[in-house]
């Protein structure tokens, strides 16, 4: 398997998996050139969505954030391509669903700011962190 490129963090967040798009969202990153190397399903708990979003402790809608990244399972992941953070960042759309242009994932299967359908990293930084963060070093493949 070729390992080149680099390493993102990726959320298939918990309305879309709630609206059985988990199986469409995984076949556009893979149509997309992107090489899962983990992927694990999780239901998160109240201390691992609080500490995973930490930097936005302050801003007005953390709680809110929280209870939506708690609502329901969600599906992680690391994905590997070549600038993997931009390229991620791109198939994803902008943050706000209302705004992001369909054929983006946020666009097709997110309805707003906050239900926006996935998440990914901002830095490759933060991709090491987030990744750490949920993944031990034996799942990756
Ligand atoms: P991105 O995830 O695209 O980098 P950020 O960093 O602006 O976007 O937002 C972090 C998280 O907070 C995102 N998951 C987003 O859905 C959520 N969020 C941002 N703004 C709002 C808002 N006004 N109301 C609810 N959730 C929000």
């Amino acid at each position: 398997m070729s390992t080149s490129g680099t390493m993102t963090f990726g959320i298939i967040k918990p309305d879309a998996v709630r609206a059985g798009n988990t199986g469409n969202i995984i076949q556009r990153i893979t149509d997309n050139g992107f090489r899962i190397r983990a992927l694990k399903m999780m239901h998160m708990s109240r201390q691992v969505a609080e500490g995973f979003y930490a930097v936005h402790r302050e801003r007005p809608f953390f709680a809110e954030l929280v209870d939506f990244m708690t609502s329901g399972p969600c599906v992680v992941m690391a994905l590997e391509k070549e600038n993997a953070v931009l390229a991620w960042r791109e198939l994803m759309g902008p943050t706000d669903s209302t705004k992001a242009p369909k054929g983006t994932i946020r666009g097709d299967f997110g309805s707003s700011v906050g239900e926006n359908a996935s998440h990914g990293s901002d830095s490759e930084e933060n991709a090491r962190i987030e990744l750490s963060y949920f993944f031990n070093a034996t799942e990756f493949c």
